[in-house]
C-alpha cells in the first residue's frame, strides 16, 4: 500500500448514498490528522479511483463550520441562533422533554433518518433500538427508492439483478434513468470498457447528461413517458418475434397478459406520448431484440413519477422476454441490496416494541405531517422530531410546508449533524456528530456485492460523538437497561452479518469481501418470487386490489393539463454535491458556481429569457430563483433545475423543492420530485 514513513494508511468504506460504495484508504499522519483519503486500489470496484467529492473529503471533515460542540437554540426558531451548552446539558435536556412527551404518547415522537451515511451501524442500529424502546413512530423511509424497490420486489422478486461487473462484457447497453458519469462513476468505467470492444451505448433520459453525450444514443423522453416506451419495445419485440420462448415459458409468469397490453403500444402511440420520434424507438427494440448480451442499467432518477413503480415493473420485464438472463452479461440492474442478507432485526431490535402497535409515517410528506393535528386517523400530532443523516428542510418536497413544519414554536427538534444544515437552524438541540472517518461501520451497496468495513482512522473533531454513542447515552438517559443498549459499535459491525455468510475476519484484515453468487443468478430462472419465476403479472398486486400487470400511468402534471405551467420540471443531482451534502464545501461549491435552471433555446426565447440570466420558477405550491443556462441539456418543453442546494445558500433562501409537490408514486409511497409542472419568468 501507500504507508510511507511517516503516514499510516487506514482501510475504510465511502458512506454516502451512492451505488458505488468505495473501499477507501485514509493516510493519517503522526500527529492523528487526516492528510488524504484515496480509493483502495485492491478493491476492484473502486480500482483506486475516487469522485471529486469524496478526494475532497479531508476538506470536509476539517471544514471550519464543522460543528464541534452540542448547541441549544437561543434565538426565535428556525433563526439559526445557538449559544454552545455540555453535552450533559443538552442530553438531559432531551431526554427529560422526550420522557414528558412519551408520558402522554410515545407516537408523538418522530425519528426522520435517511442515507447521509449508508452504515448499518451509524443508520439505524441503535437508533432504530432507542426508538423501538421508546414506542415512537416508525418512518416510513420511502424519499429515494421506494417505487422501484417496490417494483423490483413485485416482478423479480427482490432488489437483486446482473452483477455490476459483467457489463464490461455486454454488447448493447442501455443506460436508463440514470446520469452514470455523474452517480455511479465505476459503472461508467465498466461501459467504457464495453464500448471500447465494440458495445453500443444508449442513454434513455429527458436531459442531455454528460452520459448521453458519450453515448452512441440519446433518446430524450418526456419525463414519466418510459412505461410507454418499455411497452412499446415489447410490441416490436412480439411482433418481430424477438422472443426467447423457452425463457418465458420456463422462467415467467402472466405472459398472456402481458402480451395482450404490449399489442396496445405500436411505437406511435408511444412515441406520441414520449416526445421522440417512431424511429428511435423501433431502431432501439431492433437492437434490444438482436443483440446479446444486452444488459440494462436503470437507476433511480426514473421512478420519481406517478407511475414510477409500473415504469420499473414494465422495464424489469424486458431481459426476461429476450432471455438476457441467461448470460452474465445480460438481464439488469436497478440495485443489488436484496442479495445482502443483512440481520437487520439483531441491528435494530424492532421485538423492543413489545408488542405496541406504533403508527408509521411516511418521510416523504414530512411537510404535510408536521402540519396535522391529533385525530383518530393519524394519532397525536407530532411534538418531537429527531433528524440524524438527513436535511428534510432542503431535500423533502414542498419546501414552504416542511419549512412551515419544523418553525412551529410548539414542536421540540433535536438534529445529530456534521453542519448547522438547513434543518440544523430549526432545531431546538443540535448535536455535533462524527464523519465516517471517525467511526467504526459496516457497509453493504445497491451498486455491487461486496460488504466493506470502516474503521476509524483518527480521533473525534472537537467534541462530535458518533450517532451510536448518543442514541446509547440517551437510552441510559432514559432508563432503558436492556443488555442491547451497551453493545459497542465493532459488536454491531459484527452483528449485521451472520458469520458463515461474511468472513468478518476478512473484513478486518482486507477491508472487503465478496458475497458468494452466480455470475448468471437468473439464468435457470430461480428469481425469488413466490413462484420462482420473473412475474409480469403479480399475484400479489392484484391481492390487493392492484392491477397484477404494469401499466403506463401518465405523471399527476402532464405537460400540456395547465395553460399556467406548461413546462415539466425534473431536479436531478449535480455532480459535485450529493444530495444536499457537500454544497457547503467552497471547492466543490465552486465548481458548480450557483443554482442553475437548464431551458431550451426555444422555450426561452419567448419568456425573453438569456443565459445567464436570473429567473423565477414558480407554480401554485411555490418559487425559487435561480440562474438560466439556456442549453442543449434541456429538451423542449422540460427544465432542469439541478439540486440540492442548501436553501441558505442558494440566491434567496429556497430552492428547488419550493416548487415539488408531496403526491407520492404508485407504488412503494415515493415521492414524485420529477412528476411537476412550472413556469419560469425573468426575475
Ligand atoms: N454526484 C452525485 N452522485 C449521486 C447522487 C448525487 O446527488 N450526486 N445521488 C445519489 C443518490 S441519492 C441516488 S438515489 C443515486 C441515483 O440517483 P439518481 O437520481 O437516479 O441519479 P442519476 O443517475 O443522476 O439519475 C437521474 C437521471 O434520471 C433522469 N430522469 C429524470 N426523470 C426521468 C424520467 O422520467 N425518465 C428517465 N428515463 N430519466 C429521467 C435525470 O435527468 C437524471 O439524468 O445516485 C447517487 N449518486
Ligand atoms: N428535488 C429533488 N429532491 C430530492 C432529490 C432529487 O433528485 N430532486 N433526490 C432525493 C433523493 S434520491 C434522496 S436519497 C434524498 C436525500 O436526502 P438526505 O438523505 O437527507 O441526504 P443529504 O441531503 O445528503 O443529507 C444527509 C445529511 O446527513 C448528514 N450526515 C452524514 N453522515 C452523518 C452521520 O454519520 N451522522 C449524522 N448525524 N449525520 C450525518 C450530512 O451532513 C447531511 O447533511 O433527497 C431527495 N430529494
Ligand atoms: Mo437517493
Amino acid at each position: 500500500m501507500t504507508s510511507t514513513a511517516t503516514t499510516r494508511d487506514v482501510r475504510g468504506a465511502c458512506p454516502h448514498d451512492c451505488p458505488d460504495t468505495c473501499a477507501l484508504i485514509t493516510q493519517v499522519d503522526p500527529q492523528g490528522v487526516a492528510v488524504r483519503v484515496m480509493g483502495n486500489p485492491d478493491h476492484r470496484h473502486t480500482d483506486g479511483a475516487l469522485c471529486t467529492k469524496v478526494s475532497r473529503y479531508t476538506e470536509r471533515t476539517y471544514h471550519p463550520q464543522r460543528l464541534l460542540t452540542p448547541l441549544r437554540r437561543s434565538g426565535p426558531k428556525g433563526s439559526g441562533q445557538f449559544e454552545p451548552v455540555g453535552w450533559d446539558e443538552a442530553l438531559d435536556e432531551i431526554a427529560q422533554r422526550l420522557r414528558a412527551i412519551a408520558a402522554r404518547d410515545p407516537q408523538a415522537v418522530l425519528p426522520y433518518s435517511y442515507a447521509g451515511t449508508m452504515g448499518l451501524v451509524q443508520g439505524e442500529a441503535m437508533a432504530g433500538r432507542f426508538f423501538h424502546r421508546l414506542g415512537a413512530s416508525l418512518l416510513d423511509r420511502t424519499i429515494c427508492a421506494s417505487a422501484g424497490g417496490e417494483a423490483l420486489v413485485q416482478t423479480l422478486g427482490s432488489k437483486v439483478g446482473m452483477k455490476v461487473e459483467h457489463f464490461a462484457q455486454a454488447k448493447l447497453i442501455l443506460i436508463w434513468g440514470s446520469n452514470s458519469i455523474a452517480s455511479n462513476l465505476h459503472f461508467w468505467r465498466l461501459a467504457q470498457q464495453a464500448k471500447r470492444d465494440g458495445a453500443r451505448l444508449v442513454c434513455i433520459d429527458p436531459r442531455r447528461t454528460e452520459t448521453a453525450d458519450k453515448c452512441h444514443e440519446h433518446i430524450a423522453l418526456r419525463p414519466g413517458t418510459d412505461a410507454a416506451l418499455a411497452f412499446a419495445l415489447m410490441h416490436q419485440l412480439i411482433t418481430h418475434d424477438w422472443l426467447d420462448h423457452d425463457y418465458i415459458e420456463r422462467h415467467t409468469q402472466g405472459w398472456e397478459g402481458l402480451r395482450e397490453r404490449a399489442l396496445q403500444w405500436p411505437p406511435e402511440r408511444a412515441a406520441e406520448i414520449c416526445g421522440v420520434p417512431v424511429q428511435q424507438i423501433a431502431d432501439l427494440a431492433r437492437a434490444y431484440g438482436t443483440t446479446k448480451p444486452a444488459a440494462i442499467r436503470l437507476n433511480y432518477g426514473m421512478q420519481r413519477v406517478r407511475g414510477g413503480g409500473n415504469a420499473v415493473r414494465a422495464i424489469a420485464c424486458l431481459p426476461a422476454l429476450v432471455g438476457a438472463w441467461r448470460e452474465p452479461a445480460g438481464g439488469m440492474l436497478l440495485s443489488a441490496s436484496g442479495f445482502f442478507p443483512v440481520q437487520r432485526a439483531a441491528l435494530q431490535r424492532p421485538d423492543l416494541l413489545a408488542g405496541r402497535r406504533t403508527r408509521t409515517l411516511n418521510m416523504s410528506t414530512i411537510g404535510n405531517d408536521l402540519l396535522r393535528e391529533s385525530s383518530p386517523g393519524f394519532g397525536p400530532k407530532v411534538e418531537a422530531v429527531i433528524v440524524y443523516n438527513s436535511n428534510p428542510v432542503a431535500v423533502a418536497p414542498e419546501s414552504a410546508k416542511v419549512v412551515q413544519g419544523f418553525a412551529r414554536e410548539d414542536l421540540f427538534t433535536v438534529v445529530l449533524e456534521h453542519f448547522q444544515t438547513d434543518t440544523a437552524d430549526h432545531a431546538d438541540v443540535i448535536l455535533p456528530a462524527t464523519t465516517q472517518l471517525e467511526h467504526w461501520d459496516i457497509h453493504t451497496s445497491y451498486g455491487h456485492t461486496d460488504v466493506l468495513l470502516n474503521r476509524p482512522a483518527i480521533a473525534p473533531v472537537g467534541l462530535a460523538r458518533s450517532n451510536t454513542d448518543i442514541f446509547r447515552a440517551l437510552a441510559a438517559r432514559m432508563g432503558f437497561d436492556e443488555a442491547c443498549f451497551a453493545d459497542d459499535d465493532l459488536a454491531l459491525c459484527r452483528t449485521a452479518f451472520d458469520p458463515q455468510v461474511v468472513d468478518f475476519q476478512q473484513l478486518l484484515e482486507q477491508g472487503f469481501t465478496t458475497l458468494n453468487l452466480p455470475e448468471a443468478p437468473f439464468a435457470q430462472g430461480g428469481f425469488p418470487t413466490a413462484s420462482g419465476r420473473c412475474e409480469f403479472f403479480s399475484e400479489r398486486l392484484a391481492a390487493r386490489g392492484q392491477d397484477g400487470l404494469p401499466d403506463h400511468l401518465p405523471n399527476f402534471e402532464t405537460v400540456g393539463s395547465s395553460p399556467r405551467f406548461p413546462l415539466a420540471m425534473i431536479s436531478p443531482p449535480a455532480r459535485n454535491f450529493l444530495n444536499s451534502s457537500f454544497v457547503n464545501v467552497s471547492s466543490l461549491r465552486d465548481i458548480e458556481g450557483e443554482p442553475v435552471l437548464e431551458i431550451h433555446a426555444e422555450d426561452a426565447a419567448p419568456r425573453g429569457i438569456q443565459s445567464g440570466q436570473m429567473v423565477r420558477v414558480f407554480n401554485d405550491r411555490g418559487e425559487y430563483r435561480c440562474k438560466a443556462s439556456v442549453s442543449k441539456r434541456a429538451r423542449l418543453g422540460v427544465v432542469n433545475g439541478l439540486g440540492i442546494w442548501w436553501r441558505k445558500l442558494g440566491p434567496d433562501g429556497t430552492n428547488v423543492n419550493e416548487v415539488t409537490s408531496q403526491h407520492l408514486t404508485d407504488m412503494g409511497g415515493g415521492p414524485v420530485f420529477y412528476d411537476c409542472l412550472v413556469e419560469v419568468a425573468p426575475a
